[in-house]
């Protein structure tokens, strides 16, 4: 499948990785990129060979919000009507295998919920994270006030809200927003490191940490714990655990079949 706004390719036939390609627009995101970039993510997930995603932008920008001039002639009739946002922004919470952003420049807008969307941000140290969309008379409309404070508070969140100021990597990783910051060079190698790594364990056993802990933002602690309990005991009909745990006892690497 050949496509206009992303590149797409796979490393050691078992991650999957999308660059946003609108280099002139900073990577702005238009409504064909991002249905682009739900059609790659989809069939990554579909394919049994992939472990793992990462979704990356260039040095300069991940991605700087959705595509303001695509968005400025629009009526509130318009985006109402044609559910503006939810036809194609949501397609990577539906994917179940882990997705990885690797965030280098302007994650800003909808680039900066695109991040959060995914299930960790590793961050170059160039990268500016920021909801500017108050500069725009608007606000937020892709979960930006709704995952923002989960990832770092209400109080930073409600600054990044108000302000529109813009948070570098440092502070984003000291406010638990990324989860590591490296060098721009080693960007690429670290999300694939991660990538590798997740890839070679059960993709069962990944699929179901990842629905876990996304419950936890969804319940309620009794009932999140219960939700996790129910999918660790189920973890016990698969092969994986056979031979994870029996690798374990017998010192030797666990050869994961993902069944
Ligand atoms: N949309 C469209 N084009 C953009 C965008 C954008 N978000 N960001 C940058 N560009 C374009 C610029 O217009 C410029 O194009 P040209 O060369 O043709 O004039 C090119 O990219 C380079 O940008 P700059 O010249 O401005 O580069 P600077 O280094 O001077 O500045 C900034 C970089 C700070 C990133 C600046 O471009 C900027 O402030 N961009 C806008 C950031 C922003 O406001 N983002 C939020 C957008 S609103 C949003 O994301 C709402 C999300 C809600 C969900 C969306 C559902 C569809």
């Amino acid at each position: 499948m050949s496509y206009e706004n992303i590149e797409v390719r796979t490393e050691a036939g078992k991650v999957g990785i999308v660059t946003l390609n609108r280099p002139k627009a900073l990577n702005a995101l238009n409504d064909a990129l991002m249905t682009e970039l739900g059609e790659a993510l989809k069939a990554f997930d579909a394919d049994p060979a992939i472990g793992c995603m990462i979704v990356t932008g260039s040095e300069r920008a991940f991605a700087a919000g959705a595509d303001i001039g695509a968005m400025a002639k629009y009526s509130f009739v318009d985006v109402y009507k044609g559910d503006y946002i939810t036809r194609n922004w949501e397609t990577v919470r539906s994917i179940r295998k882990p997705v990885i952003a690797a965030v280098s420049g302007f994650a800003l807008g909808g680039g900066c919920e695109l991040a959060m969307m995914c299930d960790f941000i590793i961050a170059a140290d160039n990268a500016k994270f920021g909801q500017p969309e108050i500069k725009l008379g608007v606000i937020p409309g892709a979960g930006g006030t709704q995952r923002l404070p989960r990832a770092v508070g209400k109080s930073k969140a409600m600054d990044m809200a108000l302000t529109g100021r813009m948070m570098d990597a440092t502070e984003a990783e000291r406010a638990g927003l990324v989860s590591r910051v490296v060098p721009f060079e080693k960007l690429a190698d670290e999300a694939l490191g991660a990538a590798l790594v997740i890839a070679d364990f059960s993709q069962v056993a990944v699929m179901a940490a990842k629905e876990s802990v996304n419950r936890a933002f969804e319940s309620g602690l009794s009932d999140g714990v219960m939700f996790e309990r129910r999918l660790f005991h189920a973890l016990f009909a698969t092969n994986d655990q056979k031979e994870g745990m029996d690798a374990f006892t017998a010192k030797r690497k666990a050869e994961f079949t993902h069944s």
